[in-house]
């Protein structure tokens, strides 16, 4: 019994460090939220992210917000429409961005103002084709209008699309 336990005990052991490594592999860059004006109960956070095996972001979730949902934005009849995802697309290798105009992840309800400066924890949830799952702790940095359209966060030639952070639900 003692021995069917210490290899049990190994098993469990040995999926754990499978996890670890998973989550290890993906790559987050970039991750920034826009700052709210008073009174705005959601923000949209961006960032890059890369996996090396062909996955999905499935969640995403943060202690800032009592709702966090995956979005994607696209034109419609000369309208911006945002929908919400059950999970985003990770090809292998890929970079995906995650960007204003465009995939974004929402978070709404927010527990307070987002102010310039501030930073807000994000857990993500990536599930890979097998169905293994893994979390990603990053940290997003809050920016204001002015922040966002610095060149140097390669965010050039998004300038027309800066107005969008008032989008309501
Ligand atoms: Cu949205």
């Amino acid at each position: 019994m003692k021995q069917l336990m210490r290899t049990l005990l190994a098993a469990a052991l040995a999926l754990t460090a499978a996890a670890a490594s998973a989550g290890a592999g993906i790559g987050v860059a970039n991750v920034w939220i826009r700052a709210t004006v008073p009174g705005q109960k959601v923000a949209a956070a961006y960032l890059d992210i890369t996996s090396p095996v062909a996955a999905k972001l499935v969640e995403a979730r943060s202690p800032a917000a009592g709702v966090v949902e995956i979005h994607s934005m696209t034109m419609r009849d000369g309208v911006m429409e945002m929908r919400r995802m059950e999970a985003l697309d990770l090809p292998a290798k890929q970079t995906i961005r995650l960007a204003p105009g465009g995939y974004h992840i929402m978070l709404i309800d927010l527990k307070k103002p987002l102010k310039a400066g501030e930073k807000v924890p994000l857990t993500l949830t990536v599930e890979r084709v097998d169905g293994a799952r893994s979390q990603i702790r990053v940290t997003a940095v809050v920016k204001d209008a002015a922040d966002e359209r610095k060149p140097a966060d390669g965010m050039k030639g998004m300038e027309g699309m800066g107005d969008m952070g008032g989008h309501q639900h």
